[in-house]
């Protein structure tokens, strides 16, 4: 081999050896964490995946899901071309055919269903491309319809409500200047690997550290104080809090009698919880959460982390999660340095410390001119506080065809297995006239649509998104689009032109969306191409500290609500203004009947650190080192059931049976089953309904439900040896 030939083989970028190292961003995971990425590009394919040592947020590191780029970018299972259905709706048969025909045959069904139905008939959905969003409800409301949907009916929405409902607007932990962080459900050692660093060092600077999980996590080893609850009972443990730092005078007297709502109430109510009571339903000592709430009512300042799913994962969940934002307010820790701190979104969710106009983007002011949106006669909580629609209403919907039919689903990325009760949500979406579906991949749920589009990933098209810190990144594609895939964005484009939608700026295309959302920063697409690897935003500022002094919180009263006056007007509806403690609908309280031939409580959906939802079940590297669905047991309920380490064993429940192996593990309590969702062939959300739901949020109960287990004996084996 001669010297060039061993540069090459080293994968040595140069002139000399045609290889170039292009920026890009890891964009499999959601947009908090994601990576920056070096991809090694030789003759237009990338020939190596690293992380981008400068960039801010991620130094150089990716996880094994960036780790399996090119598995991702390369897969046999992407999409090539646009295909139309010739089979069954579900049997994988389709004819190829040209972009033209395929938005052709979209914009003019689409117009025909809206001429015969009304817009509001034609829903627009998003899973988890959540770059394309703004573009998206953009879209959905040009066309007239108020039906924009997304995964987040399942997601994050239901924790930022509980917010709005108590302060008005998420406030997020100031971590880099606590004493105190109470990591209230969260796993970064699954979830976000990014934050894991600065947590190390937080830790061994001597911050306090309070961990409440069900399960043993890493963060939960090296908490001061390590709470393992029962799942879904977060609310009665938030409330005893409440009532140790009431009850010893550790709140903000100041705070709480300025700028609160309803505190005489709040006090009747956490009187009533104390540690002992808390301790019976959430099965941790009552010394413990003394410990815990002193801890973090003393240290001020003091932040709680919450997360996305969890705790609002449960029939209750939104109130459990209003009584621990309550604690932010009661001890004086909101919108002060080291405690929770609102900080509004400048791009992609994230907030930036810059103001952009990604908001007026979406058009959403547009919603009060349009017809009801699905989901708001059910959940008028939601409607009132959100701009989607609900999206677990939608099967209800199709079936009565109340308060208005359904007839068409244009989607980017569904996994219809994300929702509780897949198989009727399908089989409900079934019924509609047409469905259209952009994926990567052909997907299980791809084959049920009528129009499939190929959609690219990000290291083949251009995305804009920012960072805390004030860091912003609009990428370049490193390569030419797989086969004829397209980003979501021209697909977008491309398709209002063709449904003469008028709207001339999404019809320019990214790079005039862009420019015109980041206008208020003072940043432009020059500038910001000028640096596809990413760039401070000179416009960036640290949020200020207590804004509400001026303009007072972002609530009906303007002040912080223990007792929540939107709740209040829902009072007949059998909604409570206070947050109190009400059962997970299926536990092993409040469904004693059931809890006799299912005795074990159903936690569905803790995150796995190589799969991010059904994105990475199809990469050979990621999939290897978790080949199997499996669902974590503690050795006492194992021994019980009969069951070893490994085994396959069935989870039943009154709705559904899934086929996994055991992980008997002391890392989870005696009687609680955790498994991961979304696998193919386990899936875990048939063992729950779809009106399995928080009445608040319509979020699902996915973590909690009543089940049991037993040996395999064969049972379902094949179906999940492939
Ligand atoms: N690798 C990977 N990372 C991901 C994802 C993924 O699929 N894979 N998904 C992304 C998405 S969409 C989301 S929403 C986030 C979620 O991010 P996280 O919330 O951090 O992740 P989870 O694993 O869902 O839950 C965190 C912890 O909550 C605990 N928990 C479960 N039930 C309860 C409960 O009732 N009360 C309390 N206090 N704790 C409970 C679980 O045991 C778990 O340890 O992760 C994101 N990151
Ligand atoms: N039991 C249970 N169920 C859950 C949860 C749980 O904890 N437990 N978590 C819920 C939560 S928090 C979430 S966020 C949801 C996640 O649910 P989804 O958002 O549905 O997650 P994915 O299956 O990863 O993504 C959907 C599809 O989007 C495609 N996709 C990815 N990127 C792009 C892109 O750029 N463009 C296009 N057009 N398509 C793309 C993927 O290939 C995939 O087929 O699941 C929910 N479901
Ligand atoms: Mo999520």
């Amino acid at each position: 081999m001669n010297d060039l030939e061993l540069k090459i083989k080293g994968k040595i970028p140069g002139p000399d050896t045609g290889i170039e190292v292009r920026k890009s961003v890891c964009a499999i995971c959601d947009p908090g964490t994601q990576c920056g990425l070096d991809l090694y590009v030789k003759d237009g394919k990338i020939i190596k995946v690293a992380g981008t040592k400068e960039a801010p947020h991620s130094h150089g590191t990716l996880c094994s899901k960036g780790a399996a780029t090119r598995q991702y970018v390369y897969s046999p299972e992407r999409i090539k071309t646009p295909l139309r259905r010739t089979g069954e709706r579900g049997s994988g048969e389709f004819e190829q055919i040209s972009w033209d025909e395929a938005l052709d045959e979209i914009a003019s069904k689409l117009n025909a269903i809206k001429k015969k139905f009304g817009s509001e008939s034609v829903m627009f959905f998003s899973g988890y491309a959540k770059w394309a969003r703004a573009y998206l409800m953009r879209f959905a409301m040009q066309f007239g319809s108020p039906n924009y949907l997304t995964e987040s009916s399942t997601c994050a929405t239901a924790m930022v409500m509980a917010q709005q409902l108590t302060y008005g607007a998420p406030a997020g932990p100031d971590f880099k200047n606590t004493n105190c962080v109470v990591y209230w459900s969260h796993n970064p050692s699954a979830t976000k690997s990014l934050n894991l660093k600065g947590i190390d060092k937080k830790i061994e600077s001597g911050v306090k550290v309070i961990v409440i999980d069900p399960r043993v996590t890493d963060l939960a080893q090296r908490a001061d104080v390590f709470l393992q609850l029962r799942p879904g009972t977060d609310g009665a443990l938030a409330l005893a809090f409440g009532h140790v730092i009431v009850e010893e005078g550790l709140y903000d007297k100041d705070f709480v009698a300025n700028w609160t709502r309803g505190f005489d109430e709040y006090k009747q109510l956490v009187a009533d919880m104390t540690p002992e009571k808390a301790a019976e339903i959430c099965c941790v000592s009552a010394a413990d959460i003394r410990a815990a709430a002193r801890m973090y009512a003393e240290a001020k300042p003091a932040c709680v982390h919450f997360s996305a799913a969890p705790v609002v994962h449960h029939t209750n969940g939104v109130q459990n999660y209003r009584a621990v934002f309550c604690l932010i307010a009661l001890t004086g820790n909101l919108d002060i340095a080291g405690g929770n701190r609102m900080n509004p979104p400048s791009l992609v969710h994230q907030p930036g410390g810059f103001p952009t106009r990604e908001r007026e983007f979406t058009c959403a002011s547009k919603l009060s001119e349009l017809p009801e949106r699905i989901g708001s006669r059910r959940f008028p909580v939601w409607t009132r506080l959100c701009n989607e629609a609900q999206a677990c209403d939608i099967p209800r919907q199709i079936e009565t065809g109340q308060p208005y039919p359904l007839k068409a689903f244009f989607a980017l990325g569904l996994n219809y297995r994300m929702f509780p009760g897949s198989q009727e949500f399908i089989d409900q979406l079934c019924k509609l006239d047409f469905i259209v579906d952009a994926d990567l991949f052909l997907t299980d749920s791809a084959k049920y649509a009528d129009i499939v589009l190929p959609a690219c990933s990000s290291v083949e098209r251009r995305e804009i998104r920012c960072w805390p810190m004030g860091y912003v990144q609009f990428t370049q594609p490193a390569i030419e689009p797989i086969g004829e895939a397209w980003s979501d964005v021209d697909i977008l484009s491309e398709l209002s032109k063709r449904l003469a939608l008028g709207d001339e700026l999404l019809e320019a295309g990214i790079e005039a969306c862009v420019e015109w959302m980041v206008e208020p920063s003072g940043l432009t697409v020059e500038e910001l191409d000028k640096h596809p690897e990413g760039m401070w935003v000179p416009s960036a500022k640290p949020p200020a500290e207590r804004k509400y002094l001026n303009n007072g919180f972002r609530t009906p009263s303007g002040k912080v609500e223990f007792v929540s006056s939107v709740l209040e007007e829902f009072e007949g509806e059998g909604l409570e203004a206070l947050p109190s403690y009400r059962e997970p609908a299926m536990s092993p309280i409040s469904r004693p009947d059931l809890a006799d031939e299912y005795p074990l409580v159903l936690n569905l959906g803790a995150r796995l650190p190589m799969f991010q939802h059904t994105r990475t079940f199809r990469l050979p590297w990621t999939r290897a080192l978790s080949p199997d669905p499996h669902a974590d047991i503690n050795p006492e309920d194992a021994a019980a059931a009969g069951i070893v380490d490994g085994a396959w064993m069935t989870i039943a429940t009154p709705k559904g049976k899934v086929v996994v192996r055991a992980h008997v593990t002391n890392l989870v309590r005696v009687g609680d089953v955790h498994m991961y969702h979304d696998w193919p062939q386990a899936n875990a959300n048939d063992l729950i309904d779809g009106d399995y739901l928080d009445p608040i949020s319509g979020f699902p109960g996915y973590r909690s439900s009543l089940c049991r287990i037993a040996p395999a004996n064969g049972e379902g084996k094949g179906a999940v040896d492939d």
